[in-house]
């Protein structure tokens, strides 16, 4: 009692300095074996010999630490997906992005400074690895919680492949999927368990629940709902809002949601709560593919289940929410507009685009040339021509217009910061349009466009650092969906201490950390590979198959060492690749 007693006071003494406790957490990041639907055994990506991973807690002001090593048989990092990592970007986890991978058999440090509250999640940013499972809910405690409610549940969500991520990679990046259909889940998890077994919420009458409702997938959405009770969003990314009463929340890959519940005040009946994946993301539904799965929210072990099958399907729009702190719509000093296309690509492989530029990861993580090279680094060109690096300067206020031209919706994701919704409509956005801005637009870090819609994004420029921006569907990323905003480098060159275990890491894996995206000095960029490009105009269909043909052809054709070669040179690494031989 005395120690729990000291411990409190402790606790509230460091409050009272704005700074909380430091949170560690041993995450031993290794291969363990799982059956989560009761449908197949896979080898699957756990922490400390278990799988799913374990949700993160922490409070606000405290620091959140990881200490990471990784027991795999290839580089790892951990992305905690919307927290800001103010004057910390090197912990932000994107390979090539803000460190090299974790090499095998290495240690890392993750030290995050919480100043946020909310739902969050953690997961590897490394290739296509957290589809083999490595994601978590963070959970992040507010000493004043705006509402009041009796007790709080995490549900994640979650598509689940039988196959391992870098088979279905390597189906996707494939000269024989020119167009770039998705591998379709084998099923969905709800908190971590399908097939024929049954998630279960339990209730007790007459409480108030929260449910952080988290959307941990590679590509579904979801529609979430609960028969017979009324649900209010009062959050969403973190950001909380004015509570608004919904009959089903649509959740993106990527995107959380709370909502609170009230339960029944009597205990006569179980509810079932559905997840619903929308189909229109998939190529083709494979036969017994459940996409619609139930759960049971459960009062009593014996209650009948109460059914009426009716689901509210109206359309939740997460741009009409509110936030609680209201915050005036920011203007802009820079605006860059990112239209976003899919097409089939000179290497024949689909790929997706902002501006027609098909993201490739450089030869230098884009931090440390931000970092290393002086005043050049605020020229775009030092960061290559692929990694479609924009500038902004430090407390600019910045717009992005993001016009969505592909014929499927795509939930975009900016590191660092939480942006502002300030508007959306048809695509493409006509700039002479000046909408009048909402008054208080919802914020939050991962929007969902629809097909043929833009939205307008503005943020401040208040967290220097190299953020990412992507959509979170895990395979557009590989197939290239990504751009980089260089926020200040010129600051970041004062202020970011980058620790000694990222410049090992980089070292061991052969990779420079200082010069530009080539590892050289002034905006010499020999070595660095370029392409793929587009299509020359006028290329039709029959004729980008013959060229395709012919590769394929020729390679079929050639022997392993020239196949090699040619490999290495008109391979492109994509985000999470560290090194060109893995
Ligand atoms: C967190 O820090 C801020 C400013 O330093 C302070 O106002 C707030 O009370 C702190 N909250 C907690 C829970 O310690
Ligand atoms: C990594 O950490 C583990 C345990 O925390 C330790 O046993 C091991 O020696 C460390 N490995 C390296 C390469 O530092
Ligand atoms: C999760 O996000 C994906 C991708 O947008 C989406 O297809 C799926 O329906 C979402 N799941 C939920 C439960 O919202
Ligand atoms: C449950 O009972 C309380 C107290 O009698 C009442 O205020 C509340 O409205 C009831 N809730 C429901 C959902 O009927
Ligand atoms: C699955 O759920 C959707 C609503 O999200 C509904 O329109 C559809 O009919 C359902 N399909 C099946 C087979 O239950
Ligand atoms: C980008 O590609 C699209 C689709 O192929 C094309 O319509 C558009 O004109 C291209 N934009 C630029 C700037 O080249
Ligand atoms: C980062 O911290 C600075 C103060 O050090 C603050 O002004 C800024 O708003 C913060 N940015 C974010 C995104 O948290
Ligand atoms: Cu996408």
């Amino acid at each position: 009692m005395r120690w729990a007693y000291a411990g409190a006071i402790f606790g509230i003494a460091m409050a009272g300095l704005g700074q909380g406790r430091e949170v560690v957490n041993y995450w031993d990041i290794g291969y363990v074996e799982a059956d989560p639907d009761g449908e197949q055994q896979r080898q699957v990506i756990g922490v400390n010999g278990k799988w799913p991973p374990p949700a993160l807690h922490a409070t606000i002001n405290d620091t959140l630490v990881v200490e990471v090593r990784n027991s795999l048989d290839k580089p790892t990092t951990l992305h905690a997906h919307g927290i800001y990592q103010n004057g910390s970007n090197y912990m932000d986890g994107p390979a090539m992005v803000t460190q090299c991978g974790i090499p095998a058999g290495a240690n890392m440090t993750y030290r995050m400074a919480i100043s946020q509250t909310g739902t969050y999640w953690i997961h590897s940013h490394y290739s296509a690895q957290y589809v083999d499972g490595i994601r978590a809910p963070v959970i992040l405690h507010s000493d004043k919680e705006p509402y009041k409610y009796d007790e709080e549940m995490v549900v994640t969500l979650e598509d689940w492949y039988h196959d391992q991520a870098a088979e279905l990679l390597q189906e996707f990046l494939s000269w024989k999927n020119p167009g770039g259909a998705e591998p379709v889940p084998s099923g969905a998890l709800i908190n971590g368990v399908g097939g024929k077994q049954t998630a279960k919420l339990a209730f007790e009458a007459g409480k108030t629940y929260r449910l952080r409702i988290i959307n941990m997938s590679a590509l579904a959405t979801f529609h979430f709902s609960i028969e017979g009770h009324q649900m209010r969003v009062v959050e969403v990314d973190g950001v909380d809002t004015e509570a608004a009463e919904v009959g089903n929340v649509r959740l993106a890959a990527a995107q959380r949601t709370s909502v609170l519940v009230t339960a029944h005040n009597s205990t006569a009946h179980n509810y079932v709560f559905h997840a619903d994946m929308d189909t229109d993301m998939f190529d083709r539904i494979p036969a017994g593919l459940q996409y619609n799965r139930t759960g049971l929210v459960e009062y009593s072990g014996d209650a009948s289940v109460w059914k009426d099958g009716a689901t509210d399907w109206s359309a939740f729009e997460d741009i009409g929410l509110v936030p609680r702190a209201k915050e005036a719509a920011l203007g802009f000093d820079v605006s860059y507009t990112l239209d976003v296309y899919f097409n089939q690509y000179t290497d024949a492989l689909n790929h997706g685009t902002f501006n027609n530029i098909s993201y490739v990861a450089p030869l230098v993580p884009t931090m440390f040339t931000a970092l290393s090279t002086g005043a050049d680094a605020r020229l775009r060109e030092v960061y290559g021509p692929q990694t479609n690096a924009h500038i902004v300067d430090h407390l600019q206020e910045v717009q992005l217009v993001v016009n969505n031209f592909d014929a499927a919706s795509h939930p975009f994701h900016l590191h660092g910061h939480h942006f502002q919704m300030v508007e959306r409509g048809p695509a493409p956005y006509d700039a002479t349009y000046n909408p009048q801005p909402r008054s208080a637009p919802m914020r939050r870090d991962t929007v969902m466009i629809p097909s043929m819609e833009y939205v307008i994004l503005r943020f401040r420029a208040d967290n220097p650092g190299t953020w990412l921006f992507h959509c979170h569907i895990e395979w557009h990323i590989e197939g290239g969906l990504n751009m980089v905003v260089v926020e200040a480098p010129d600051v970041m060159q004062q202020r970011l201490h980058v620790p000694q275990q990222l410049y090992d890491h980089c070292a061991s894996a052969g990779i420079a950390t200082s010069g530009n995206a080539a590892g050289r000095a002034g905006l010499d960029l020999q070595g660095l590979p370029t392409g793929p490009f587009p299509y020359p105009l006028g290329w039709t269909r029959k004729a980008r198959a013959a060229l395709a043909g012919c590769v394929v052809a020729a390679l079929i054709g050639i022997s392993a060492i020239v196949w090699q070669g040619w490999r290495g040179r008109g391979r492109y690494k994509r985000v999470g690749e560290g090194t060109a031989d893995d």
